[in-house]
């Protein structure tokens, strides 16, 4: 799973990459995109590492992916940088809005971008296939199956800007697969205000397209994380900046990207595990060691949320909360999971 952070140039994103990864940007890597691996700030785990005091402590992670930005003038080198940004599977919108930027401006620019890119890919490939139903082959069926289901992707993308919201015949999640479309991927717009902010009139326009949106200050919790705790709080409340924008910010990248988080607990380690949301007790086992799930037997839940809140494992079981379930059970976000398996 790797989320990409995208948008035109300046906007921050580099600077959102080191805050979340600890990494500064190689400026060698500039063109050709950076990957980073962010922890993922979670209050929910602390607190099980609170509780358990385990040897070994291992939060979740995610991959990041620092894109080069879109040029606002220059559309014909954009396409060979969008083409960097189709490995992610959900995107952040960084909008670089210190500089003076509209955000609702910006929003709409960038996504013409990315509906122009993907036309360019579905009308290569209709056109094609125009072309090829027409000859005698034999696969003629196939072609024109496959030419029915684009035509209406490609007018639905023309028409709404976007693919985001329509749910796919099995022939169409097939055939555009290969494509990884950019209008079809979940976005979470960024902010980066530069300062706390006050002007908050263009969110509903942009949430009313079904994007996640958060602002933030990202230059400034950037600098604020270098200070030590007692000059950060103060600085921070001087601004009136939260300083904990990391973890809002992951949480909320979580959620466009459509992850939950399920934890294995034990005095010897406690472990944070991302998940696509709707995944089964296999699939988590599996997401562990595949051996696991080869051996699988039972798991045995416990939601950490009640565990934590009732004091302990022992607790929650007196209270009826813990469950044992089968393969085919669907991980629930907090889950703590102990899985029995028979080898
Ligand atoms: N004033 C201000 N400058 C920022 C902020 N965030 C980033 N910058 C600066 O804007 C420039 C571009 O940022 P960068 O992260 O490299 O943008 P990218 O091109 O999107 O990767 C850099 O000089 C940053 O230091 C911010 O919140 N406030
Ligand atoms: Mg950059």
């Amino acid at each position: 799973m790797k989320v990409g952070l995208v948008g035109f140039q300046a906007g921050g994103k580099s600077t959102v990459f080191e805050l979340l990864t600890g990494i500064a940007p190689d400026p060698s890597k500039a063109h050709s995109g950076q990957v980073g691996l962010a922890t993922v700030a979670d209050t929910r785990f602390d607190a099980l590492v609170e509780h358990y005091q385990p040897a070994k402590i291992s939060p979740a992670r995610i991959e990041l992916l620092d894109t080069p930005g879109l040029d606002r003038r220059q559309q014909d080198v954009n396409l060979q940088r969008l083409a960097i940004i189709r490995e992610a599977q959900a995107l952040v919108h960084v909008v670089g809005a210190f500089s003076g930027i509209d955000p609702l401006e910006e929003v709409t620019r960038f996504s013409e971008e990315l509906v122009l890119a993907d036309l360019q890919i579905l009308g290569n490939r209709i056109e094609r296939l125009e072309t090829d139903v027409n000859k005698p082959r034999p696969d003629r069926d196939e072609l024109r199956a496959e030419l029915e289901a684009l035509q209406p992707l490609a007018a639905e993308l023309e028409s709404t800007g976007s693919l985001a919201g329509i749910e796919m015949t099995e022939t169409q999640e097939r055939v555009t697969r290969s494509f990884a479309l950019l209008a079809r991927k979940q976005r979470l717009v960024l902010v980066n205000t530069g300062e706390a902010e006050e002007d908050t009139g263009y969110a509903g326009a942009i949430t009313s397209n079904g994007y996640g949106l958060m602002a933030a200050a990202v230059g400034l919790e950037l600098e604020l994380g270098a200070l030590d705790e007692s000059d950060r709080t103060e600085m921070a409340a001087e601004m009136g900046l939260s300083g904990s924008c990391r973890h809002e910010l992951m949480q909320a990248i979580l959620h466009v990207a459509d992850l939950i988080t399920f934890y294995t607990c034990s005095d010897k380690e406690v472990h944070a595990w991302l998940l696509r949301r709707g995944s089964t007790a296999v699939e988590a086992a599996d997401s562990i060691h595949s051996d696991l799930a080869r051996g699988f037997i039972r798991a045995e839940i416990t939601p950490s949320d009640s565990l934590l809140e009732l004091g302990g494992e022992k607790e929650a079981k007196a209270a009826g909360l813990w469950h044992v379930e089968g393969k085919d059970y669907v991980v629930e976000d907090g889950d703590e999971i102990f899985i029995r398996s028979g080898i």
